[in-house]
């Protein structure tokens, strides 16, 4: 390929990847709901629950929800592999997990699927940081909504 056509495609590329990232806004949420609640309320308020595609997203939510003096907490996202045990997806945007440079965020150790009954994706707070772990999806939590602009 010529050079000039290389840079458009990486240009375009980046954008296709970036734009969703950087057009998104997030709004924090403290009621303690299960995955599918805090889903359908997220749908209710005209976005979706939220997807962490890339490190820029995950520090974005993380710092709402640190600006929020809610670091404490443990917080849903749309991650879940409800569908079939270790197969991760973005369920509010239907992509896999790592679709952005193979990245995840996950605890050591994590996912574990503990007792059988883990397959939805929360952020951790306390000394975790919001990194993730996979939890059982009837479990009560705080959650985050994204909306487009
Ligand atoms: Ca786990």
């Amino acid at each position: 390929m010529y050079p000039k056509l290389v840079s458009i495609s990486i240009i375009s590329v980046m954008l296709v990847v970036l734009a969703p990232v950087l057009t998104l806004r997030y709004t924090v949420h403290k009621t303690k709901v299960t995955y599918f609640e805090a889903m359908t309320r997220c749908i209710k308020n005209g976005g979706h629950l939220a997807t962490v595609l890339a490190p820029l997203q995950q520090h974005r939510i993380w710092s709402a929800i640190t600006k929020a003096s809610l670091s404490q907490e443990s917080w849903w996202t749309s991650g879940t592999d409800l569908g079939m045990e270790g197969s991760w997806i973005w369920l509010a945007r239907n992509v896999p997990l790592g679709s952005f440079a193979g990245y995840t965020n996950f605890i050591d150790g994590e996912p574990n699927n503990a007792n059988g009954t883990e397959h939805c994706l929360a952020m951790v707070g306390g000394t975790k940081k919001g990194q993730w772990s996979d939890v059982g999806c009837d479990t009560l939590r705080f959650y985050v909504c994204e909306h487009d602009y």
